[in-house]
C-alpha cells in the first residue's frame, strides 16, 4: 500500500516565465517525490480546466496561487493518512474531490501535479525507475524507446502567427538509436539555421519550443525550407529524414474558412491542400489538419492522407477518452497526440492511450509549449510505448532535460527506437 503523509505544492514558472504548479508528495514509507505540470498555448476547447488566480496585477492574471492551496489545503486534508492500492484509486479520489466534468473544482494543474508526485513517489517506494513504474500501471512490458519528432521550424500561436501553421518537424526516420536520431535533427536544425541567415537575414529568433520563425511567405515555404535544411545536412529527404507538421488548423478557422493563404478555404479546400503537400514533400504526420469542431470532414481527410502520412489529433481528440472513442467509430484519425495535462490525471491519459491502441492507432506523446525542467515526459513516453514523442526543438533547456533523459533511458535499457514511419 501507498499511504500519503503529505502533499504540499509551490508555484514555479514555465518556459514562458508564466506560473505553474509543483507538487510533493511524501509518503509515509518516507519515499518523497515532486512532479511539475506544463501549460499549453494553443489549446484546444476541450481541455481540462488549468485553474488561474485572474488577478490582472499579478502575472497578468496567470497566478496559480489558487491551485497551490487547493494542493496543500483541500487535497492534503483530505488524502494525508489514506492509503491507495494503485495510482487509479488516488486519481478516483481526485476526481471525486474535484467533482466536475472537466476539473473546474480544484484545477487541472492542482490535479495532474498530484497524480504525477504520487506516481514518482510511488516508483521510488518500490524501487524501480519511473519508466518502468509507467510500464506496470499500464500493464505492458517495456518494448522501445519513442521516435523524436523535433521542431525545426514555428508559426502559428507559438512565434506570433508570422505564418499561419504551428510547426514543422523533422522525424529522423531512417535511425536506429535515440543517440543517432539527436544527431541527425541536430544537424538539420543547423543547417535549417544557416539557411534562415542566408534567406531572411536572420538567425536567433526562436519561438515558444525554440523552433526557428523567420518570416516566412507562406505555410508551404516552412515546407520546402525544411526539405532544403535536410538535403543541406547531407541527408535524402523522406528516406533518412522526413517531415511532421502540426498544422493546429482550429486556431485559423473563422467563419466555416480556413485562413491559411490569401484564398479562405472551405474544409474540402484544405483537405484538397493537405493532400497536395503530402504527395510534394515527405511528410508522415499531419496533426489538426481540420479545426477541432470540423468532425464532419475529419473523415473525409483520413480516407484522402491516411495511407501516407498520420492523421493526428491534438486539439481535436484533447486527450478525452470520450472524443477518441467518438473518432475511433467515426474512422476520423489514425493516431492520438498524447499530452496528460488535457485530461488532468494520469488514469485518464492511459484510457486514451489504451483506447487508441485498442484500435489500431499510432500515439505520439507530447510536452506542452509551457514546460518546465521536469522530464517525467520521457519516463511515460518508454513506459507507455509511445510511438513518437514531441517535445520541441533541440534547444532550450526545458525541452532538453527530456531528450537527455531519452538518452539516460536508452543508455539503461538499450531498448530500440520505434521503427518508423511504419513499414
Ligand atoms: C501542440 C502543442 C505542443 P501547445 O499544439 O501540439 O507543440 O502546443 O502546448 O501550445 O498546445
Ligand atoms: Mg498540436
Amino acid at each position: 500500500m501507498l499511504t500519503i503523509e503529505k502533499l504540499n505544492a509551490l508555484e514555479i514558472l514555465d518556459s514562458r516565465g508564466r506560473p505553474t504548479v509543483q507538487a510533493t508528495c511524501r509518503l509515509a514509507s518516507g519515499c518523497v517525490a515532486s512532479a511539475s505540470v506544463p501549460s499549453g498555448a494553443s489549446t484546444g476547447t476541450a481541455e481540462a480546466l488549468e485553474l488561474r488566480d485572474g488577478d490582472p496585477k499579478r502575472y497578468r492574471g496567470l497566478g496559480c496561487r489558487r491551485a497551490v492551496a487547493n494542493v496543500n489545503e483541500t487535497l492534503h486534508c483530505a488524502l494525508s493518512g489514506r492509503a491507495f492500492a494503485t495510482q487509479a484509486e488516488l486519481d478516483r479520489a481526485l476526481l471525486e474531490l474535484d467533482g466536475t466534468p472537466n476539473k473546474s473544482g480544484l484545477g487541472a494543474n492542482a490535479i495532474l501535479s498530484v497524480s504525477l508526485a504520487f506516481a514518482r513517489a510511488s516508483a521510488r517506494q518500490r524501487g524501480v525507475p519511473l519508466y518502468q513504474h509507467f510500464a506496470d500501471i499500464a500493464g505492458a512490458p517495456l518494448a522501445t524507446l519513442p521516435r523524436p519528432t523535433i521542431n525545426l521550424f514555428s508559426g502559428g500561436k507559438h512565434a506570433g502567427a508570422q505564418a499561419p501553421i504551428q510547426d514543422v518537424l523533422v522525424v529522423p526516420a531512417a535511425a536506429r538509436t535515440m543517440d543517432e536520431a539527436l544527431a541527425v535533427a541536430f544537424a538539420v536544425y543547423a543547417s535549417a539555421a544557416d539557411l534562415v541567415l542566408q534567406k531572411y537575414g536572420m538567425r536567433l529568433l526562436r519561438a515558444d519550443e525554440g523552433g526557428l520563425a523567420p518570416p516566412f511567405s507562406s505555410a508551404e515555404a516552412m515546407l520546402a525550407d525544411a526539405v532544403e535544411a535536410i538535403g543541406a545536412a547531407g541527408f535524402k529527404p523522406g528516406e533518412e529524414v522526413a517531415l511532421a507538421v502540426d498544422v493546429a488548423s482550429s486556431h485559423f478557422f473563422h467563419d466555416d474558412r480556413y485562413h491559411l493563404g490569401p484564398v479562405p478555404l472551405g474544409s474540402l479546400g484544405m483537405i484538397e491542400e493537405l493532400a497536395r503537400w503530402c504527395a510534394e514533400y515527405p511528410i508522415v504526420s499531419v496533426e489538426d489538419g481540420l479545426a477541432e469542431e470540423d468532425w464532419l470532414h475529419w473523415p473525409e481527410l483520413r480516407q484522402r492522407i491516411g495511407e501516407r502520412a498520420l492523421v493526428l489529433g491534438d486539439d481535436f481528440l484533447c486527450t478525452n477518452p470520450a472524443r477518441i472513442r467518438r473518432a475511433i467509430d467515426a474512422n476520423a484519425a489514425t493516431a492520438l497526440l498524447l499530452k496528460v495535462n488535457q485530461i488532468g490525471t494520469l488514469t485518464e491519459a492511459l484510457e486514451a492511450n489504451h483506447a487508441a491502441r485498442f484500435a489500431g492507432w499510432r500515439v505520439t506523446i507530447s510536452a506542452r509549449s509551457g514546460e518546465t525542467e521536469d522530464n517525467w515526459l520521457a519516463d511515460l513516453a518508454v513506459g507507455w510505448g509511445g510511438d513518437q514523442i514531441k517535445i520541441g526543438s533541440i534547444t532550450q533547456s526545458e525541452r532538453l532535460s527530456k531528450y537527455n533523459r531519452l538518452l539516460e533511458i536508452e543508455a539503461e535499457t538499450r531498448l530500440p527506437v520505434v521503427s518508423w514511419p511504419q513499414a
